[in-house]
């Protein structure tokens, strides 16, 4: 276990306040706080009607997803996913490409050789086909927006956590484009 001592605390926030202000880094009276980077995909069905948004906020060295899904998909367990290109084009969202995979792996946490970084846990939609949800990601914003950024696809079927490459859930009923926004 790593812990900085009293002493070696103290002299490093001595050093931070000396080089804030040697930079005149003192935010001006009245200035709005940092603002804070995150995702945020609207999502659309192959008809192009909002369906939803999800957004992927930086917590705990990680990505926290919150999905919420206002239509668009039929009751009960849909695969979700994060895809490897940021390119929602109807009715298929084929443009989307595979599971976001940096780490080059195959689908699915129930796979010895998996999981994609892009797999998420399954959304289970109401009777009226809605879903709201929030789980932890192992993502980080520069993997979702490299050169060709990333998407969120919603899938026809439940997702087997396993069959390579992208367990067997169907097809892309909802899809959405992630940007860059602040908070
Ligand atoms: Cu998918
Ligand atoms: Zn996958």
């Amino acid at each position: 276990m790593t812990r900085l001592s009293p002493t070696l605390a103290i002299l490093s926030a001595t050093s931070l306040s000396l080089t804030l202000a040697a930079c005149g880094a003192k935010a001006p009276e009245g200035a709005p706080p940092p603002q804070t980077p995150y995702a945020e995909a609207l999502l659309y069905d192959g008809n192009g009607q909002a369906a939803g948004v999800v957004t992927l906020i930086p917590e705990n060295g990680g990505l926290q997803a919150n999905v919420q899904i206002t239509g668009g998909i039929t009751p009960g367990a849909h695969g979700v996913h994060i895809h490897a290109v940021g390119e929602c084009k109807r009715p298929d969202f084929t443009t989307a490409g595979g599971h976001h995979n940096p780490t080059g792996k195959q689908h699915g946490t129930g796979n010895p050789m998996g999981p994609h970084e892009g797999d998420l846990p399954m959304v289970m939609a109401d009777a009226n086909g809605r879903a709201t949800t929030s789980f932890p990601t192992h993502t980080t914003l520069d993997a979702i927006f490299d050169a060709d950024g990333s998407s969120f696809v919603v899938h026809a079927n439940a997702d087997d956590m396993k069959t390579d490459p992208s367990g067997n859930s169907g097809a892309r009923v909802l899809c959405g484009v992630f940007f860059r926004k602040l908070h």
